[in-house]
C-alpha cells in the first residue's frame, strides 16, 4: 500500500524542516526534505563594508556562529592580502573549539538522545515519543541525569567561548586580521578550567554513553548510511600552517585532494530563479517561489556532480581515523570522539598562546580583491566567497554544511545524502521515529538557511519534541 507522510515541523533540529516520506508497505521508498524559510544573506551583505563580514555572517546562525566569523575573516583576509599573527590564529581556534564542544554536547544529549530514552513525566519529555525504547528504568534514569548535566556542561563550553569571544553566541573577538582580545594568564587559566571540566564529562559520561547506545541499538550503527562520498574542507589552522582537521574528499572509496574549482551549485528543484549549475563565483541567489519543480529553499551544491556527505563522520573518514559505522549511531560516535580530539588540541593551543603578544594585524595590501574562506564547521564543509571593491562587498556566496547534507535534487535527479539515508528504512512508528533517528544524526541546521519569514503564513503549531 502506498502512503505519503508529512512531518512538519520536524522537531529537535535547528529550525523548520519538512519531511515528506513516500512509503510502500511500511518501507520508505523516497523522501523529500524541505527547508521552508528563505535565507536572504547574500543580498543583505552586498554593499556593506568588508571588515564587517565576520559580524554580519555570524547572524546566519546561533548554534554555529563562530565558524561563519572565521570563514568570513579568511575570505576577507585573502581578498585584501592580510596576515594574522599566531596569537590571533590560536585564539580563533579556541573560540571555535569551544563552539564545537557546546554544539556537539547539546546535539548529542538534547537533540538526539530523546529518540532513544523515555525520560521522566516532566517537560520536555512529555508527551513521550514512545516506541522501540530499550533502556531499563535505571538506565533511563541515568540517561536523564546525563541529559541535565549536558545542559550545564554545554553552558560551560559557551562560557569558554566568552573568554576570548567576549560573549556567545555571536562573539566579538574574531575580525579580519586576527582577534581582538588581549591575551593574559587569567584568561588562559579560566579557559583551561572550563576545558578540564568538559574533558572530564566527555571521558566519564559522553563516551561511555555513546558506546552504550551503540550496544543497545546495534543496527542503528549502520542504518541510515549515505552514499559513501565524503568531503572535508579542513579546519583549525595552526600557526605552522597545518590543520587539526585535514581537507580532502572520498569519491567511490578513493581519497582525493579537495579542489575548490570542482564545486557547483544549482537550483533545478529549489525556489530560485533558474540558472545553470555554477561555481559560487558566478552563482546568484534570486528567490522565485514559482519554480515549477521547487520544493525547498536549499540549493544543490555538488562536487564533480556528486552529492557528498559532510560532518564529523566525513572528517573521520578523510583523516583515516577509526569509525564504527556509516549509519545514525556511527555518526554520533564520530561526533562524540571529535569532542575529545578538540579538547586535547585546545589544551595544547592554550600553551602556545603568548600573553601580551599581538593578536591582530589590520594592515591591508589592497582595497579590492577576491577571497575564499573555508572552514569545516560543526556540521561539515562551510565556504564563503567574497568579491570586494574599494573595501565594500560586491558579491557574496555561502555554502553551508546542511546545504550539502540536505540539498535539493539536481538536474540529473540525484538527491542529497540526507534524503538517501532514509530510503529503505522500515517504519513502524506513526511519527516516523526511525527516520527521525537517522535524520537527526546529521545534526541538521536549517537556520543556516533561514532569514526572512513570510509573515502571511505564520501560524501557531503544536510541536512534539
Ligand atoms: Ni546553523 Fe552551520 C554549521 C554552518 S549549517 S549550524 O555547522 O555553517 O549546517
Amino acid at each position: 500500500m502506498l502512503e505519503k507522510k508529512i512531518l512538519f515541523p520536524f522537531a529537535r533540529i535547528h529550525n523548520p524542516m519538512l519531511v515528506e516520506a513516500h512509503l510502500e508497505n511500511g518501507v520508505i521508498q523516497d523522501a523529500f526534505i524541505s527547508d521552508t524559510l528563505y535565507r536572504g544573506f547574500e543580498q543583505i551583505l552586498e554593499g556593506r563594508p568588508a571588515f564587517d563580514m565576520p559580524y554580519y555572517t555570524q547572524r546566519i546562525c546561533g548554534i554555529c556562529s563562530s565558524v561563519h566569523a572565521v570563514a568570513a575573516a579568511y575570505a576577507v583576509e585573502q581578498a585584501l592580502g592580510m596576515n594574522v599573527p599566531p596569537n590571533g590564529l590560536i585564539q580563533r581556534n579556541l573560540i571555535m573549539g569551544s563552539d564545537f564542544l557546546q554544539n556537539h554536547i547539546r546535539h548529542f544529549y538534547l537533540m538526539s538522545m530523546p529518540d532513544y530514552f523515555k525520560g521522566p513525566d516532566i517537560y520536555p519529555f512529555i508527551p513521550h515519543l514512545e516506541g522501540d525504547l530499550r533502556l531499563t528504568p535505571e538506565e533511563d534514569q541515568r540517561m536523564t541525569e546525563h541529559y541535565f548535566q549536558a545542559i550545564e556542561i554545554s553552558r560551560d563550553a559557551h562560557a569558554a567561548f566568552g573568554v576570548f569571544g567576549g560573549k556567545a553566541p555571536h562573539g566579538h573577538g574574531i575580525v579580519p586580521g586576527g582577534c581582538t582580545m588581549h591575551v593574559d594568564a587569567d584568561k588562559i587559566n579560566r579557559y583551561r578550567g572550563y576545558l578540564v571540566k568538559i574533558l572530564e564529562f566527555i571521558d566519564n559520561v559522553m563516551i561511555p554513553d555513546v558506546e552504550f547506545l551503540a550496544e543497545r541499538y546495534p543496527e542503528y550503527v549502520h542504518l541510515g548510511k549515505g552514499n559513501g562520498n565524503f568531503l572535508s574542507v579542513g579546519a583549525f589552522t595552526q600557526p605552522d600552517g597545518s590543520t587539526l582537521f585535514p581537507h580532502g574528499t572520498v569519491l567511490n572509496d578513493r581519497h582525493q585532494p579537495f579542489d575548490d574549482r570542482l564545486i557547483t551549485e544549482e537550483v533545478t528543484t529549489a525556489w530560485y530563479k533558474s540558472t545553470k549549475p555554477a561555481h559560487p563565483w558566478q552563482g546568484t541567489t534570486e528567490p522565485d517561489k514559482n519554480q515549477p519543480q521547487g520544493y525547498t529553499w536549499v540549493k544543490a551544491p555538488r562536487y564533480q556532480g556528486h552529492a557528498l556527505e559532510v560532518g564529523p563522520l566525513a572528517r573521520a573518514v578523510i583523516a583515516k581515523e577509526k569509525i564504527i559505522g556509516y549509519g545514525a549511531i556511527g555518526r554520533h560516535w564520530s561526533r562524540v570522539m571529535e569532542t575529545k580530539k578538540i579538547t586535547q588540541a585546545a589544551m595544547i593551543w592554550l600553551e602556545r598562546l603568548v600573553p601580551g603578544a599581538e593578536t591582530l594585524n589590520t594592515k591591508v595590501q589592497q582595497e579590492s580583491g577576491m577571497g575564499i574562506g573555508y572552514v569545516d564547521a560543526m556540521r561539515g564543509a562551510l565556504g564563503h566567497w567574497v568579491k570586494i571593491e574599494k573595501g565594500r562587498v560586491k558579491h557574496y556566496q555561502i555554502i553551508t554544511p546542511s546545504a550539502w547534507n540536505f540539498s535539493s535534487r539536481d538536474e540529473a535527479g540525484t538527491c542529497s545524502v540526507g534524503e538517501l539515508s532514509i530510503r529503505g528504512l522500515t517504519i513502524k512508528h506513526p511519527e516516523l521515529k526511525e527516520a527521525g533517528r537517522v535524520i537527526r544524526s546529521f545534526d541538521p541546521c536549517f537556520s543556516c538557511s533561514v532569514h526572512l519569514i513570510d509573515g502571511k503564513q505564520l501560524r501557531t503549531l503544536d510541536v512534539r519534541v
